[in-house]
């Protein structure tokens, strides 16, 4: 197949910038920063790293203000994590959802430096009484959703997240994405990373860290960015979190036409938000029962991180065939076979199925663009 050199991402939004990963082009375990899908809500602002001040207020003994050298004078540390929209696979919903429409691209996975969230937590000295950390970016804007929410006026993108969660070593204040410091769009100078969570948690353009010690109802936190939750009986709304366990395929793409006899690899990527992969199936026929087989894993570097995977097929019968994969974590949660009707338009992570065409090899010889 003829190499498609730096594809690039797709736009899915000019203003403000919204770019996805071609997942069909995977093919390394860290997202190159070029690569990175982006999702802003609003135009990027301008944090000047050597002016800015990073403030922890509110529930605390000692707020701080602290500057990019004081950040670095602290304890650092680093871990690769996989950042998933909750929007990724929007498109897939039926019937459509509003809201971006993402394919498969708007997930990636990077190596993430900085400091600790625990470690400004401890220097703050966070109250007795408190709850929760609220994390702030210097974007704002002004929301009019038509659903009687219009902001009286511009409001930054914010999330909270738990004291145990705030507390735990998945959160980083980064200022660096696969060894290089964040670019813009990223989130330069800081941004959070919340390893096990949805991307919405990981605030870019992190300027104000918030400790508090009552649930936290900002817009992104109550009025987007939720799901249902039944299990109190009668349904509930409430926030996105952690990842839903899921698996990707990259190769071949929908739509492929494949050689009969020859063997091709079917490859991609699974994760889950708070538990290691443990495995993930393929099947390769249309009809049920669907008979599944163990994908061969490239385990995660560390506890977040995605694996890789791939699976070896060599198709027998010309014609239409179907790619499955399915991935299950150390929780034996495993994907659903069908869209969930509590997740509104997020949290798309039931098995898509990938429609191919097995062509006779007399034919394939003669057509430039089986794989
Ligand atoms: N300040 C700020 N932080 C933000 C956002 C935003 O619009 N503003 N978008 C969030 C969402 S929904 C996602 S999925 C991730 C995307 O991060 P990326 O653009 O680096 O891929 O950032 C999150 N953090
Ligand atoms: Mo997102």
């Amino acid at each position: 197949m003829a190499s498609l050199g730096q594809p690039g991402l797709i736009v899915r939004q000019k203003h403000p910038l919204n770019l996805e990963f071609p997942f069909a082009t995977l093919s390394g375990y860290l997202t190159p920063v070029d690569q990175f899908y982006v999702r802003n809500h609003f135009p990027t602002p301008a944090v000047d790293p050597e002016a800015f001040r990073l403030s922890l207020t509110g529930s605390v003994r000692r707020p701080l203000a602290l500057g990019m050298a004081d950040l670095r004078a602290l304890p650092q540390a680093a871990f690769t994590a996989v950042m998933e929209c909750a929007g990724n696979g929007r498109v897939f919903y039926e019937p459509a959802r509003e809201g971006l429409q993402w394919q498969n691209g708007a997930v990636g996975n990077a190596r993430w430096s900085g400091v600790p969230l625990s470690v400004l937590l401890d220097e703050a000295g966070v109250d007795a009484g408190a709850c929760e950390v609220v994390l702030i970016g210097a974007d704002r804007g002004r929301v009019d959703d038509g659903k009687k929410t219009a902001s009286p006026g511009p409001i930054a993108f914010a999330r909270s997240l738990p004291l145990d969660k705030a507390r735990s070593p998945d959160v980083l204040i980064a200022h660096a994405m696969n060894g290089e410091p964040l670019t813009a769009e990223h989130g330069a100078p800081l941004r959070a990373v919340v390893a096990g969570w949805y991307g919405m948690a990981w605030i870019k353009w992190l300027t104000e860290i918030r400790v508090v010690d009552r649930p936290f109802t900002g817009y992104w936190q109550t009025r987007d960015y939720f799901r249902w939750d039944r299990g109190l009986g009668e349904p509930v709304l409430v926030p996105l979190t952690r990842m839903e366990v899921k698996s990707q395929i990259a190769q071949p793409v929908a739509g492929a036409r494949l050689r009969c006899g020859a063997p091709v690899t079917v490859t991609g990527a699974a994760w889950s938000g708070e538990a290691d992969i443990v495995a993930v199936d393929v099947s390769v026929e249309g009809a049920e029962p669907l008979d599944w087989r163990p994908a061969r894993i490239t385990p995660a570097d560390g506890p977040h991180g995605w694996v890789l995977w791939e699976f070896t097929w060599t198709p027998t019968v010309p014609g239409p065939a179907t790619l499955r994969c399915r991935a299950r974590d150390a929780t034996g949660a495993t994907q659903p076979d069908r869209q969930q009707p509590d997740r509104e338009s997020y949290g798309a992570n039931w098995i898509i199925p990938v429609e191919v065409t097995v062509v006779p090899v007399d034919a394939a010889s003669l057509d430039d663009f089986v794989i």
